[in-house]
């Protein structure tokens, strides 16, 4: 027997957030590093998707190639997940060559096989920029809910699902032109006869081992009756449709995404035909749920179709994470980067996989908040394991020299010990194979919990002076469970794992020799001890909350700030660049602020420019209230000569934006930026 993991390939269009890692990137994680522990045959697959409309949407709009855009994506991807320890066997891209012919192969034989059904049909063109207008190239007004910027594949505002021609008033988002309708030819996969033939009872089949919400998800496609897809576009950016006579034709990126699956696997190893083809393997997709029907119906349609795969044993489908409340949005910039925090919280992989582990959306959607992630680093992390592991080493250090003492005779409390400590094994196992890793996480913890009411419960501090061979005993099974803790905890905390295996000086472990007997014996010396985690402060995480907010403000609607009658002040006379480069403009963080005595428009501002720390007197008191603003990043004028305002040296202005009505903002880079940074 042998696995076959993969996770979604993310889009190379943007950079990852921990939506994604949630969704199915420490699932999977989790998943195959326990089957490595078992000892089992496992391959985990992933890779960059690197076609598709908003890929080639971004380049035209940053005048670079689809090329460029991908190469930047994955590259960032990958260095972010590896840095992460998501341990993925190969992290490949799908505008390699052996993706392009595994695609390309794998099409040919569909279509030699009379898989597919051909169709003409009309559909919209851009006649200015002389293109058919795929999905999101084509924009216009929902018939659902009326938002005037829906897209040709699905309204973002109401989330409807749509097809181009039921936009009301469409436009081509290339010309800004009303588009054209005009024949093209394009491949199906029949769906529909498909559900009849085998599909339907296949996937029926699947209730009793599938979650809930994926088998519901495929029951209700079931229901509505599948329709034949479109396996092509008519685009040129992706792999081409190898038929003579066909330039200007793609695969459809959901047909050629999934077999980058296949031509990954190629990549890692000479034997990928026995993951893909063998009966007795097990082919788990680790996905989030908008990705279900791709991976629950028209992947396996066509590996059906293609013949000789196997289908998928199980599609681990995560729901949604959301943000402080709030869907996370790349668009908007709701959310948490994983290279920001990366670099936020170096040496911190493991707190975000715990709290993204206790906290992820399994069963329905969840939200993640910093409050949340800062209590769950603090009690838990650090309150309950952290501090379990610290009391046995220095206990075990200042009594016994640092080694492992002897256990000796065994009262109810070790016993009770020992039946945790056993028993944790089985049911972070148990947990891991029916996918639930929030759970197994949960066992985990209760060991350490259970080892730290141990200590509090027989105090060995005490006992040292009266009872040293008690103390002994105790210490070695505090050793035992912290020994049990660095191979159980792996999976979720890799880096803590090998970080507690150093300090008790022992070596990594299969789960099937880890277990069942003592891992460490009597005389045994332990290495050298240091924190496993520390806490985090008020202020880390109020300053990642202030970065969210800034985002917030930077991404009100127009509609929402100005209101009223709109008298702009008119444009100034023509100035040169010459006298514009002279002004030196930085981004700067308010760090105090505080009123002004008997002025009361005026606030003393200290600003942190990254250069040094100083005082800009602004007429701004009426606007704002000095709490909402310290932490704020604004632009500041850093050359203008000092000024005396009302007894106090003003270094500086700091910009801002005012509408006919004379409300105030702050003009601030769209995201946190570094102080200091020039504004030109
Ligand atoms: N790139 C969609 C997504 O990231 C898509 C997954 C492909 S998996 C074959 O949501
Ligand atoms: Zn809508």
């Amino acid at each position: 027997m042998r696995y076959l993991v993969t996770a979604a390939l993310p889009y190379a269009n943007g950079p990852l957030h921990i939506g994604h890692i949630a969704g199915c990137y420490l699932p999977s994680d989790i998943f195959v590093r326990y089957q490595r522990l078992m000892g089992r045959d496992v391959k985990y697959i992933c890779g960059s998707d690197e076609h598709g409309v908003p890929i080639t949407l971004r380049a035209r709009k940053e005048g670079i190639t689809p090329q460029q855009v991908v190469d930047t994506y994955h590259a960032m991807m990958r260095d972010s997940f590896k840095e992460f320890g998501i341990s993925f066997d190969i992290y490949h891209r799908t505008s390699d060559k052996i993706h392009h012919e595994t695609a390309s192969d794998f099409f040919t034989t569909l279509y030699n096989k009379g898989v597919f059904k051909e169709e003409e049909s009309e559909q919209y063109f851009d006649e200015e920029a002389n293109l058919f207008l795929a999905d999101r190239y084509i924009t216009g007004t929902c018939p659902n809910c009326s938002n005037p910027n829906a897209y040709g594949d699905q309204c973002e505002k109401c989330g409807k699902t749509l097809s181009p021609r039921e936009l009301i008033n469409p436009h081509s988002q290339l010309s800004g032109k009303a588009p054209v309708l005009r024949k093209t030819k394009h491949w199906y996969l029949p769906l529909d006869t498909m559900q009849q033939e085998w599909l339907q009872e296949w996937l029926l089949s699947k209730e009793d081992t599938w979650k809930k919400n994926v088998f519901g998800q495929c029951k209700s496609w079931l229901d509505q009756g599948l329709q034949p897809r479109a396996v092509t576009r008519d685009l040129d950016w992706g792999v081409p449709v190898p038929l003579p006579g066909n330039e200007g034709k793609v695969l459809y990126v959901w047909f050629d995404a999934p077999i980058g699956y296949i031509s990954a696997t190629k990549a890692l190893t000479a034997q990928w035909e026995d993951y893909w083809k063998k009966e007795d393997s097990k082919l788990i997709h680790f996905i989030g749920k908008d990705n279900i029907v791709f991976h629950c119906i028209i992947f396996p349609a066509m590996l059906k179709a293609h013949g000789n795969y196997v289908l998928p044993e199980n599609v681990p489908a995560n729901e949604f994470l959301n943000l402080e409340g709030d869907k996370i949005s790349t668009s908007r910039n709701w959310a948490v980067w994983l290279h920001e925090y990366l670099l936020d919280f170096p040496n911190k992989q493991d707190v975000l996989r715990y709290a993204l582990c206790a906290t992820a959306p399994e069963t329905k959607d969840n939200d993640f908040t910093w409050k949340d992630f800062q209590d769950r680093n603090n009690n838990e992390l650090v309150a309950v394991f952290g501090n379990f592991v610290n009391r046995t080493l220095v206990l075990t250090a200042k009594y016994f020299e640092n080694n492992v003492p002897a256990r000796g005779k065994l009262d109810d409390a070790e016993k009770t010990c020992l039946d945790a400590l056993t028993s944790a094994p089985k049911l972070v196992q148990e947990s891991i194979e029916r996918y639930r890793f929030r759970e197994a996480l949960s066992h985990v913890m209760d060991l350490a919990r259970a080892g730290n009411k141990y200590l509090a419960d027989t105090e060995p501090w005490k006992l040292y002076k009266t009872d040293p061979e008690k103390v002994a005993t105790i210490l070695n099974l505090a050793l035992e469970i912290t020994a049990t803790l660095s191979y159980l905890c792996e999976p979720f905390l890799p880096f803590t794992s090998q970080k507690l295996q150093a300090m008790l000086n022992i070596q990594p472990k299969s789960w099937t020799d880890a277990f069942g007997n003592e891992a460490l014996v009597a005389g045994h010396a332990l290495g050298e001890a240091s924190l496993l985690f520390d806490k985090i402060e008020d202020e880390e995480i109020s300053k990642q909350i202030q970065k969210l907010e800034a985002t917030k403000i930077n991404n009100t609607p127009v509609e929402e700030i100005s209101t009223g009658e709109k008298s702009l002040t008119p444009f100034k006379d023509v100035t040169t660049y010459d006298d514009f480069s002279k002004m030196d403009l930085r981004v700067a963080t308010i760090v105090a602020a505080e009123k002004v005595e008997k002025a009361d428009k005026l606030l003393k501002l200290t600003l942190d420019t990254g250069i040094d720390t100083r005082t800009v007197v602004s007429g701004i008191a009426l606007h704002f209230n000095v709490d909402e603003i310290i932490g704020k990043q604004v632009t500041l004028l850093a050359n203008l000569a000092p000024r005396k305002i009302r007894g106090i040296e003003s270094n500086g202005m700091i910009l801002m934006a005012e509408d006919g009505d004379g409300k105030l903002v702050f003009v601030q880079p769209a995201r946190a930026t570094k102080n200091g940074s020039t504004i030109a």
